[in-house]
């Protein structure tokens, strides 16, 4: 597969050391993904590159220190719809919430950060979750690539089944053509991964690996 350097972009999703091994959401062999991921960004395939990064407010609603009773991974009802209780991660200006500082940033032309309205959670680069006012607010990300003449989108990073998968379901539901690049990407709780797959192709999504894009390197 060669995709079309015009009209593709290469979207790496929350590559922070806070969802490495040792921070602190942590996600199993999060680490595994940096050398593809880097050699993706620079293999010269994707002219435009485009990041998240989840940032949170220290009080933010996601973290399960500020719902008493409740423990991490835990979920709970907000605002009508299910929320995980994660541990505190990815805090505004703290070291795990850097992007990983092994990757070559400079390739990348925007940084979306997500996660910032301490009431409400946000997986998906596109939109936040469910608002108070049962709204999915628009992060922009989807007229920037429209705007750039991108029809189709490369997914990569953590966590497969979290902020990758919704931001996958929801490139798909804005009309580019998304593939996610399942070996560069690793999950939370690697048990649910068949469901995840199966969720994102029922999404329209494409599964494929970092060497078929190789494949089509010049
Ligand atoms: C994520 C849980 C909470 C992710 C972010 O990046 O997948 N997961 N916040
Ligand atoms: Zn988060």
């Amino acid at each position: 597969m060669r995709p079309d350097p015009d009209r593709s972009a290469l979207v790496l999703v929350d590559i922070q050391p806070d969802f490495m091994p040792g921070g602190n959401l942590a996600v199993t062999d999060g680490d595994d993904i940096l050398e593809g991921v880097r050699s993706l960004m620079t293999s010269g395939a994707f002219p435009l590159q485009v990041a998240t990064q989840d940032w949170h407010p220290p009080d933010h609603v996601s973290f399960a220190r500020h719902h008493p009773d409740h423990e991490p991974l835990e979920v709970v009802k907000l605002f009508g719809h299910e929320q995980v209780l994660w541990p505190d991660h990815c805090v505004q200006g703290t070291p795990g919430a850097e992007l990983h500082p092994d990757l070559p940033w400079e390739r990348v032309s925007v940084i979306v950060r997500k996660g910032a309205d301490p009431e409400c959670d946000s997986y998906s680069g596109f939109r936040n979750n469910w608002s108070p006012d049962g709204s999915r607010p628009t992060t922009g990300l989807a007229g920037y690539l429209r705007e750039r003449g991108v029809e189709e989108l490369f997914l990569c990073g953590l966590a497969r089944d979290v902020c990758v998968k919704w931001t996958a379901e929801d490139g798909a539901r804005e009309g580019f053509r998304t593939h996610v690049i399942w070996d560069l990407t690793r999950s939370v709780d690697p048990s649910g991964d068949d469901q995840v797959r199966n969720g994102l192709e029922k999404a329209g999504v494409r599964l494929i690996e970092a060497k078929d894009l190789k494949r089509a390197s010049p």
